[in-house]
């Protein structure tokens, strides 16, 4: 299949359903990040480019580094515009839900989303629910953007992604292929980035606006993290950061400025896995990678409400940062040696 992520018969049916212009709104899983953004932005406009009328619904604001995408002006976010979003949702004979695989990803637009007579989901998440009416899923696929290229291409439409589509796009391939360094980009993806190029899109220019873009306090917390905060436990094979409210305030903390944190304690000699716990709003936020054969998303699904990628994945835990930390240590023993390196 020269289109990995995009099944014939799920093409089909998707064109049958773009045959005559459509009302369509797309949203996206809460905090957006580039790949949400990009994945969005990136469809809509080639959607409109279609002859549709297309509204990008967001759970919450995009972080300040991503709002320089095309379009990221005009999409609506619930946090700020409740009422529209749940309009646009309601009026859209469409819903594509892009980059998350659960209803409850997208926070309090929930109930407006399980109502939308058809949804369409493009996600490179593994396990998701069974609510949707039309499912592209490809765990294997670097990214939902580059899943979107897919799906596009298969419908022969790839001609109609322009340069600030293609901008979108790149954005999201970039980002969440950790700047096409970690294992999930594939031949493939570097084809998908290439046919981007060759429409314009900007390297250059899209990583200055996404990774230059810190504030000095988002620096400073990082510097912070990683002096004080950043130990290593189990021998020196795990890194861990773990970041109280307080610590949080003192720099200013705004959402977006502990992405990527996690890494580098990944970058260390010897560590397998990296964990970043953070307490946010009466809960404490868990953020794991890991290198090779050791797959966080299940440590975090039965222990931390959690999932994602094997090498990427998030939890949560009721309870305080302290008692967080202590499961979290109590039960990294059994888990490292049950996936020996
Ligand atoms: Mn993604």
């Amino acid at each position: 299949m020269p289109f990995p992520s995009a099944p014939p018969e799920t093409v089909a049916a998707l064109a049958q359903l773009l045959a005559a212009p459509q009302r369509i709104a797309i949203t996206t899983h809460f905090n957006p990040d580039g790949d949400a953004m990009g994945s969005s932005l990136g469809l809509a406009r080639v959607l409109r480019a279609m002859g549709h009328e297309v509204q990008v619904v967001l759970p919450n604001e995009p972080p300040g580094n991503l709002r320089w995408m095309p379009g990221s002006s005009e999409a609506l976010a619930y946090d700020k515009a409740k009422e529209a979003c749940e309009q646009a949702v309601r009026k859209a004979q469409l819903l594509f839900c892009l980059d998350f695989n659960r209803p409850d990803r997208v926070d309090k637009l929930e109930e407006t989303l399980n109502a939308a007579p058809i949804k369409v989901l493009i996600d490179h998440h593994r396990d998701p629910a069974q609510v949707f009416n039309l499912v592209f899923s490809d765990i294997t696929a670097s990214s939902t953007c580059q899943m979107v290229h897919d799906v596009l291409s298969a419908m022969g439409v790839a001609g109609l992604i322009d340069l600030e589509a293609a901008n979108c796009l790149y954005a999201g391939l970039m980002t969440d292929s950790g700047s096409f360094r970690f294992s999930s980009t594939s031949p493939h993806t570097l084809r998908v980035a290439a046919d981007l190029l060759e429409r314009g899109a900007q390297p250059d220019r899209i990583h200055a606006a996404i990774m230059e873009d810190n504030t000095l306090d988002r620096l400073r917390l990082t510097g912070y993290a990683l002096s004080e905060r950043l130990q290593l436990v189990e021998n020196g094979t795990a890194a861990l950061i773990a970041l109280s409210r307080a610590e949080h305030d003192r720099f200013h903390y705004t959402p977006g400025d502990t992405e990527g944190l996690v890494n580098y304690g990944l970058g260390i000699r010897g560590v397998r896995l990296s964990a970043f716990l953070a307490e946010r709003n009466e809960i404490i936020k868990l953020s794991l990678r890991s290198k090779g054969n050791l797959p966080v998303n299940e440590f975090l699904s039965a222990h931390f409400e959690g999932g994602g990628h094997a090498n990427a994945a998030g939890g949560r835990f009721n309870g305080t940062l302290d008692a967080a930390v202590a499961l979290l240590l109590r039960e990294l023993p059994a888990f490292l040696a049950k996936h020996p390196g």
